[in-house]
């Protein structure tokens, strides 16, 4: 039972237990920061830090969440710096331990910020970078619609709030707009954001006129705006005699002035306010009826802060439409530094804690008590956390059966072919031949879902919308190979172009088993230099382990013609270090297929990863070669001999990728030379790597042992060998193979920004044509003569 479903008494009794767990999360969140800071021993001379003031001004808001709001099954993303306020309601909650709380900050304790993977008291989504925690619950929104219209969960499980606790200066950052504009095109549903309104961020206080435009960007999406400005105690004394102009006085009062007088307490309101409405009738009397830290307690009772206001405003939402909240608060509320600017990493000194523990009423021991110093009992306050419907048991956290994968796929390649046009063509197969593991894909891509190939995947499987609408161009039999007739059934979600939402959806795609208990398989495209663009929104969702495959495509400067701005140059670097991801550069459309299938059960592996398919639209040769299960193995591992030199060769060439042309041209004119030479190809420098890595610091994965899979494919090459190494990206990426058997290398690769060119003329200006391998084997011998 909530607050909104109780009698009278009931809810009087209950709104003092919650008061009383709003006091104890304020005490807890501060004291562990302080406990960090200040008590717990520091051995390196860092500072520790944690963001108190941030923490009280979202206090009253959380607490009425968690402690009533809440049902299991809704989802939150808690503003970064709240991460303390979280930590200490799920201690009260019972779900988190003192030993973490005592070690916030610390090496196994709670998460500076709340965190999915890192943290133990269930964090639904992570949050640290500002602005992606908000947009993260816009897409997770939208695929519990996805799901839920597709029928692929338990009906109960789907009917969750996703709800964004943020900070006003999170909507500084545009990911959030665009993410905005986004959910409004799907027409989301069961979406709150509820703002701490404090008007300050890091630096500075916020614009004046901020949450006016805030609103009607909210409305003009045909979002619901609910502004919490003032709490009941100023809501009574605007009804007494001079009320109207008190209430106009806080209207025109700026930021800065607000928060300047809320810092200085009470005698400087009643300065101020005598100053400014002193011959107003009825103001003498209503300053006389209160002391100083009764104004202060009257003039900072803003919306947010109101347990009664905040309540009655969530209780009052009904219906599924999405729902932003602009809750008034002070950042640093109740604390010292209330209304400071200079309050965001402000931290209470040793004396302002004692005060502070004074007057929450906290005995010297009873710190980490979860009911010293609170006005009610605490049997009575235990029970009303046990009855607590967030904290009833439930799954939260679903686990689903994983979908089986074939053996193989049996694809009809042609000549020649593109990576990328392989990639089309299998994903068309997988449609046609595999309807059960089809059905659970899903692909989305920011307006480039024709250029990236998935044409004829979305031809077959439809495009999806809440609601039915025809392709007018295919109804009206106008020319177009594409059919994009929309409905709930249809398994391509198109994005606007925004490479940011591209990551944040496939970060909330890839939770779907956890978070909703569906499992689905999430399939994005995007151009292979715009990953950049999105980086940071691909580190998130790595970062909460979320499960997907992202192909980057075209990639590198094999785009040849189309332009110096859309070749990718870094982006195999960050294949190789992005943690949480896999990636694979494939030369050919077997390799792809192999790696393809492999990637669709490794992302549903309890120790997977999210799988990064880097590819060509450069058409070449493809082989045609029936392959034993170890060389299909050996292509996941990373590398395998297209050409096996001879034991004790003085000379391979290595190479990932589309230049696989030209290191077999290469290849053929050293060995009129040097016979015996090797060809290596690298599908995936990142295996090859982690794997290599790993056994040096006898970390290997699955429990694998024995000698890396880099070190046996070079075991027959001589020790003092060259690698002449090669790839359409920085050379980087590869160079590192020198390290293995400490062999030297001649890393090729590009290093600059690309241009316009066609395939010949761009390899030989960026050094990764055939005479540059030639040029590059023939310096390694003059170095280490044969
Ligand atoms: C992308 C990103 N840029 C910068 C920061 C550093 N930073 C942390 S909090 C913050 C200001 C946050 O202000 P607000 O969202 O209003 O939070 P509150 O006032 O509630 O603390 C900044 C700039 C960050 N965490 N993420
Ligand atoms: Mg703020």
């Amino acid at each position: 039972m909530t607050t909104s479903q109780m009698t009278p008494t009931a809810v009087r009794r209950s709104i003092e237990s919650l008061r009383a767990l709003e006091d104890k999360v304020l005490w807890l969140s501060v004291w562990m920061i302080h406990y960090a800071n200040h008590i717990r021993p520091a051995r390196d001379g860092l500072k520790v830090g944690g963001h108190q003031a941030s923490c009280s001004s979202i206090t009253t808001l959380m607490a009425a969440l968690y402690f009533d709001v809440l049902r299991p099954w809704d989802r939150v993303a808690v503003k970064p710096h709240a991460s303390p306020v979280f930590h200490a309601i799920q201690y009260l909650l019972g779900q988190q331990t003192r030993d973490k709380l005592e070690r916030f900050r610390g090496f196994g304790g709670a998460q500076a910020y709340p965190s999915r993977t890192k943290d133990g008291d269930d964090v639904d989504f992570s949050t640290g970078s500002v602005g992606l925690g908000v947009a993260m619950t816009s897409f997770a929104a939208l695929v519990q619609d996805y799901v839920r219209l597709r029928d692929f969960a338990d009906d109960g499980m789907l009917r969750g709030r996703m709800i964004a606790l943020a900070g006003d200066a999170e909507f500084d950052e545009g990911n959030i707009f665009e993410a905005l504009l986004e959910s409004w095109k799907h027409k989301v549903t069961n979406l709150w954001w509820i703002i701490d309104y404090n008007r300050q961020s890091l630096d500075a206080i916020v614009e004046d006129r901020f949450h006016l435009r805030l609103g009607t960007i909210f409305r003009d999406l045909e979002w619901r705006v609910v502004t919490l400005k003032y709490g009941k105690l100023l809501e009574r004394a605007f009804e007494h005699r001079g009320g109207d102009s008190l209430r106009r006085w806080i209207d025109e009062c700026p930021n800065p002035s607000y928060s300047a007088l809320a810092y200085r307490g009470g005698a400087a309101w009643r300065q101020q306010l005598l100053d400014d409405l002193g011959d107003t009738s009825g103001m003498r009397e209503l300053l006389d009826d209160h002391d100083d830290d009764e104004l202060q307690r009257l003039m900072t009772n803003l919306g947010g802060h109101d347990l009664e206001s905040v309540l009655e405003a969530f209780h009052g939402i009904n219906d599924d439409r999405p729902t932003c909240f602009i809750a008034y608060t002070i950042k640093g509320y109740r604390l010292p530094f209330a209304g400071h600017k200079d309050n965001h990493a402000g931290l209470m000194t040793p004396e302002q804690m004692q005060t502070f523990k004074r007057a929450m009423r906290i005995p010297d021991g009873a710190e980490w008590d979860r009911f010293a110093g609170l006005d009610v009992p605490a049997d009575e306050l235990s029970a009303f956390l046990d009855a607590v419907p967030f904290n009833q048991p439930q799954q939260r956290r679903h686990r689903t059966p994983r979908l089986s994968v074939p053996d193989t796929f049996q694809l009809q390649i042609a000549e020649r072919m593109s990576t990328q046009a392989g990639f089309g063509r299998l994903l068309a197969h997988i449609a046609r031949q595999h309807a059960s593991l089809a059905d659970r894909i899903v692909t989305t891509s920011p307006d480039v879902t024709v250029s990236t190939n998935l044409g004829a995947w979305v031809n077959r499987r439809g495009v999806f919308a809440n609601s039915e609408r025809t392709d007018v161009f295919h109804e009206g039999r106008a020319l177009s190979a594409q059919d994009w007739t929309m409905s709930q059934d249809g398994q391509h979600v198109e994005l606007g172009i925004a490479e940011n939402n591209l990551f944040i959806f496939l970060a909330a795609l890839g939770l779907s088993a956890s978070l909703f208990g569906a499992r689905l398989l999430p399939i994005g495209t995007l151009y292979d230099p715009f990953i950049c663009r999105g980086l940071d929104a691909l580190n998130y969702a790595c970062y909460q382990d979320a499960r997907f495959i992202v192909a980057g495509t075209p990639a590198g400067i094999s785009l040849a013609p189309e332009g110096g701005a859309h070749q990718s140059v870094i982006t195999p670097l960050i294949g190789l270090g992005q943690p949480g991801l896999i990636s694979f550069e494939p030369a050919y459309v077997d390799d792809l297929a192999e790696i393809l299938r492999w990637s669709l059960a490794h992302i549903q592996a309890e120790d997977g990863e999210a799988v990064y398919l880097r590819l060509s639209t450069r058409p070449i040769s493809q082989p045609n070669r029936a392959r034993s299960v170890e060389a299909r193995a050996e292509v996941i591992n990373g590398a395998y001999w297209m050409i096996p030199p001879e034991p004790e060769a003085s000379l391979a060439i290595v190479c990932c990728g589309p230049v696989v042309v030209e290191a077999i041209e290469a290849h053929q004119q050293i060995s009129e030379d040097i016979p015996g030479i090797g060809l290596l190809i690298v599908t995936s420098p990142a295996r090859l790597q982690r794997d290599w890595m790993g056994q040096q610091f006898g970390r290997r994965e699955h429990g694998v042992r024995g000698p890396a899979h880099i070190e046996c494919l070079l075991e027959p090459l001589a020790r003092s060998a060259g690698l002449v190494t090669v790839l359409d990206g920085h050379p980087a990426a590869l160079s590192w193979l020198g390290a293995v058997r400490g062999q030297r290398v001649f890393p090729l690769g590009v290093s600059g920004f690309g241009q316009s060119g066609d395939v010949p003329d761009l390899y030989s200006a960026y050094r990764i044509d055939t005479d540059a391998i030639v040029d590059a084997a023939a310096r390694l011998c003059v170095a280490h003569p044969v």
